[in-house]
């Protein structure tokens, strides 16, 4: 067995490309807050740009983008519908409620898609008991379906049913460019019914740090300073938005390898004999249910520790494995091998 770690947690273990310790030195800088970086201002206009939208906003993180957007679209006191299994939802540590104010309507979402007609049925009334339904939240990819692309068709139809009762739609796309790519689609078409998006340049994209935060003019300008308020003005943000930019320009094209390499995984468990449905998984995610080793995840994830293996046990029963850049074809070999000689 070789000594590498193989490290299948997630893609947010990803660490900067030489190239992209070379952007941050060389990064152009200047007060972000006082709108002088001419770095974070070249990586907004990108990204805005690559999804079809007006504007966008450098933020931290995938949390901060999201919840800033959900300040941006809602007041105090309104509701939400949004998946039982989305990440807003589950881990992002409540900020939707403590943070916005917001209460959460959450509809069934164990695939990866909220039925169009519960969407519609979650919409409140207008009645003196009831809060004011304002946003519906999507997911795409859907992490914890397992990577799950949802389908411009599905896109258009939940955007229609929300437009037609005046709601927002947020989508939250850490992942939209492995949806993209898995579904063979500009992913300014697969964005282009939503109000706004999140994209993460920190996960499958390589960038040490930062997602973005796109949608109309107006709407970035009060995101701006609802970001301001949660303590994400950032200075000479320069140096991180470089790498940003080699993830939109360089790193998009390579995530096929990273799709590859999870469908090599899951067709190799396939063939050990366990219970994995391969048309499930279309991205870098893989999801499996451990109790068919009479196993608890936590407990095989302990176990594939002890072989150089990290894995995240995600609920009781269920494994999750992400493919990433620092991941080879090799690597996914070694896991199954480990599989077939220690596991079984
Ligand atoms: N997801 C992380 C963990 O938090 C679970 C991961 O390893 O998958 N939306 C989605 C769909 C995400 O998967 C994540 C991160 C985020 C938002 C939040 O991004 P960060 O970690 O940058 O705040």
């Amino acid at each position: 067995m070789g000594s590498k770690t193989i490290d299948l947690r997630s893609d947010t273990v990803t660490t900067p490309t030489d190239e992209m310790r070379e952007a941050m030195k060389d990064a152009e800088v200047g007060d972000d807050v006082l709108g002088e970086d001419p770095t974070v201002k070249e990586l907004e206009d990108l990204s805005a740009r690559k999804m079809g939208k007006e504007a966008g906003l450098f933020v931290t993180s995938g949390t901060q983008g999201n919840i800033t957007s959900l300040l941006t679209h809602t007041e105090p006191g309104e509701e939400m519908i949004m998946g039982k299994h989305c990440h807003i939802f589950r881990y992002e540590v409540g900020g939707y409620s403590s943070l916005a104010g917001l209460s959460a309507n959450t509809l069934d979402d164990s695939d990866g898609y909220m039925e169009i007609s519960s969407i519609r049925n979650a919409v409140r009334e207008e009645n003196i008991h009831h809060p004011v339904t304002s946003l519906l939240c999507l997911e795409n990819t859907h992490n914890v379906a397992g990577g799950v692309p949802l389908d411009i068709d599905y896109m258009e139809k939940a955007c229609e049913i929300a437009r037609e009762d005046d709601l927002n739609v947020h989508l939250d796309g850490a992942r939209i460019f492995n949806a993209s790519t898995a579904l063979g689609i500009e992913v300014s078409d697969l964005v282009e019914p939503v109000d706004s998006i999140q994209f993460c340049l920190s996960k499958g994209l390589s960038a040490p740090v930062g997602s973005m935060l796109v949608g109309t003019e107006e709407f970035i300008e009060r995101a701006r300073k609802n970001r301001k308020r949660l303590g994400g003005g950032m200075r000479q943000a320069g140096v991180i938005a470089a790498p940003g930019m080699i993830s939109l320009e360089k790193m998009v094209d390579r995530l096929e390898e990273d799709h590859a390499n999870a469908r090599r995984l899951v067709e190799g468990l396939k063939e050990l004999g366990v219970d994995i449905d391969p048309d499930r998984f279309k991205t870098n995610i893989v999801m499996m249910d451990t109790s068919q080793f009479g196993m608890k995840a936590e407990k095989l994830r302990t176990k594939l520790e002890e072989k150089n293996i990290l894995t995240l046990a995600l609920e009781k029963n269920s494994m999750r494995f992400v493919t990433h850049r620092e991941i080879t074809s090799e690597d996914i070999d070694e896991v199954l091998d480990v599989f077939e000689n220690e596991i079984f």
